[in-house]
């Protein structure tokens, strides 16, 4: 047993979500936050089987984009310690981030 744990962007989400549940993936969807960013991403938990973790990966890989955001992170700027100013930076975010984990026990009680 595997959990993906797939973090993705916002507008990605709901379509991850029909593709996983059509091909019967069992998912959680938690609302999270990008640390960088500082904006909201979505994070998918899909506990499956070790064989079918390609097909979930394939799914995500499909369905989700790249993206440029841009934020106006706190830059240094001029040569004096502690010289701050909020300058726009551009990222690229995703597809998705995505983790892998062995699963020790899984069960309902
Ligand atoms: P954020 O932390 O908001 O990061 C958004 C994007 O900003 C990242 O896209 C990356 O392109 C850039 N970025 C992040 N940290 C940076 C830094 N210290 N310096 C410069 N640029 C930086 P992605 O790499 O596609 O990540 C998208 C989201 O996935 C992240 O949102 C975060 O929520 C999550 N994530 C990515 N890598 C992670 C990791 N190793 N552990 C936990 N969460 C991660």
């Amino acid at each position: 047993m595997k959990l993906v744990i797939a973090i993705v962007h916002d507008e990605d989400a709901h379509e991850l979500l029909e593709q996983l549940n059509i091909n019967s993936f069992k998912v959680t969807k938690l609302a999270s936050t990008g640390g960088f960013l500082k904006s909201g991403n979505t994070t998918l938990l899909i506990g499956t089987k070790a064989e079918l973790v390609d097909d979930v990966l394939k799914i995500v890989k499909d369905t989700c984009n790249t993206r440029t955001e841009v934020t106006s992170a706190n830059t240094v700027v001029g040569s004096s310690a502690g010289s701050y100013m909020a300058m726009p930076l551009e990222v690229t975010v995703g597809g998705a981030t995505v983790f892998v984990v062995d699963v020790e026990n899984y069960m309902k009680v």
